[in-house]
C-alpha cells in the first residue's frame, strides 16, 4: 500500500473511532494513538524520507490535512462529551433547596464573661483601660514588690503553686503583678483594671477552686485620696446593683494597701434586716481595696511624696454567683450545657 493510501485509510478508520469514543479518557487515548509522539501519523511521517522528491510535497500536504482533520474532530468530540457530562451531572446532582436544614446549636455567653464584660464596660466608662500580664510570674512581682516579704503566710508553699525549689517562679495568686509591671513601665497617671485567672492551692468545694478569676484595679496620680476610691467603687456598685444600693467601707488589712478596707453592700434581698441570702448579716461582702502602700509605689520608682493611688480586688466568680443565684462554684467550670443554657 502506498503512503498516500495508508494516510487515507488512517483518516477513515480514525474518524470512525473518534465518533465512537464514549468518554474523555477514551478520546484522549485515541489522540495519543494517532497524533502522539509514537502515534500512527508520526510513524508514517518518519518514513517520508524514502519518498521521491516529486511525491514528498504531495504526501506532506496530505499528512498535514489528515492531522488537521483529526485534531479538529477530536476537539469537536471533546466538546460534545464535556457537554454531555455536564448535563448528566446537572440532572443527577440537583439540590432540593426546600429541604429543612440541620439546626445549628448556638452557644451563649458564659456567666463569668457576662459579669466580666459588664464590669469592663463600667470601668471603661470611667476612663480605665484594660491591662494584662503573664499567669506564670516571678515571686518578686507576685509578692516582694507588693510588700509581701519572705516569711509572710501568703507565700506558704501550702497555698501557692511554685515551679522551682527556690520558690522564685509561680502561678500568680493575684493579678496585682500586672499593675506592678504597668507602674514600672508606663507613664503616670495610671488608671487600669487587670482581669484574669489566678491560682491558689485550695481543695475544690462549693466555694473554692484552685483556679479562679479576679478583677483588680489601680489608679495612681497626684492627689488621689480615699474619696476617689469610695466614689469609684460606689459608682461600680450602683451600676451593678442599682442607684440606691447602700455600701459600707470596713477597715481591713492587706500588705499592699494602707489603709485597707473591705466593701460590703446592704443586702438587696432583705434591705439589711437579715435573711438567708446575707446569712442574717444584713450586709454582703463584695471586694477589698485600699490606698496603695507607699513602699509599693517607691518599689516601682514612683515618688510617694508626690503621687498616691488606690487599688481594689474583686473575685469574679463570687460576682457571677450572686448575680445569677448560682449555689455551687463547680457549676461555673463544668461547662454542662444544661447549666449554661439557663443564662
Ligand atoms: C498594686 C497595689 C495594690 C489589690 C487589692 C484586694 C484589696 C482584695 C481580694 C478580693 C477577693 C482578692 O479575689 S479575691 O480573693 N482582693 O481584697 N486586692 S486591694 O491591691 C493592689 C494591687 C496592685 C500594685
Amino acid at each position: 500500500m502506498s503512503m498516500k493510501e495508508t494516510l487515507q485509510q488512517l483518516r477513515e478508520s480514525s474518524l470512525g473511532a473518534i465518533t465512537a469514543a464514549e468518554n474523555i479518557d477514551a478520546l484522549e487515548a485515541l489522540r495519543v494513538k494517532y497524533l502522539g509522539k509514537k502515534g500512527e501519523l508520526t510513524t508514517i511521517l518518519k518514513q517520508m524520507g524514502a519518498l521521491s522528491a516529486e511525491d514528498r510535497p504531495i504526501v506532506g500536504q496530505l499528512a498535514n490535512e489528515v492531522r488537521e482533520t483529526l485534531t479538529y474532530n477530536i476537539e469537536q468530540r471533546r466538546k460534545t462529551l464535556s457537554e454531555k457530562l455536564l448535563e448528566m451531572r446537572l440532572s443527577s446532582e440537583t439540590l432540593d433547596i426546600t429541604m429543612p436544614g440541620k439546626p445549628v446549636e448556638i452557644g451563649k455567653k458564659h456567666p463569668l464573661n457576662t459579669v466580666l464584660d459588664e464590669a469592663k464596660d463600667i470601668f471603661i466608662s470611667m476612663g480605665f483601660t484594660i491591662a494584662e500580664g503573664p499567669e506564670v510570674e516571678l515571686s518578686i512581682y507576685n509578692f516582694d514588690k507588693l510588700n509581701t516579704q519572705e516569711g509572710h503566710p501568703a507565700r506558704d508553699r501550702q497555698d501557692t503553686f511554685y515551679f522551682t525549689d527556690d520558690d522564685s517562679l509561680l502561678l500568680r495568686t493575684q493579678t496585682s503583678p500586672v499593675q506592678v509591671r504597668v507602674m514600672e513601665t508606663q507613664p503616670l497617671p495610671i488608671r487600669i483594671i487587670s482581669p484574669g485567672r489566678v491560682y491558689r492551692k485550695d481543695e475544690v468545694d462549693a466555694t473554692h477552686s484552685p483556679m479562679f478569676h479576679q478583677i483588680e484595679g489601680l489608679v495612681v496620680d497626684r492627689g488621689i485620696t480615699m474619696g476617689d476610691l469610695k466614689g469609684t467603687l460606689n459608682t461600680l456598685v450602683r451600676q451593678l446593683y442599682g442607684e440606691n444600693t447602700v455600701t459600707r467601707f470596713r477597715p481591713h488589712h492587706f500588705p499592699f494597701t494602707e489603709p485597707s478596707c473591705e466593701v460590703d453592700v446592704q443586702c438587696f434581698e432583705c434591705g439589711g434586716r437579715g435573711c438567708r441570702v446575707c446569712k442574717g448579716e444584713g450586709w454582703i461582702e463584695l471586694l477589698g481595696a485600699g490606698m496603695v502602700h507607699p513602699k509599693v509605689l517607691e518599689g516601682c520608682g514612683i515618688d510617694s511624696s508626690v503621687y498616691s493611688g488606690f487599688a481594689f480586688g474583686i473575685g469574679l466568680e463570687r460576682m457571677a454567683m450572686r448575680r445569677f443565684n448560682i449555689s455551687d462554684l463547680r457549676l461555673i467550670y463544668e461547662n454542662d450545657v444544661r447549666f449554661l443554657s439557663q443564662f
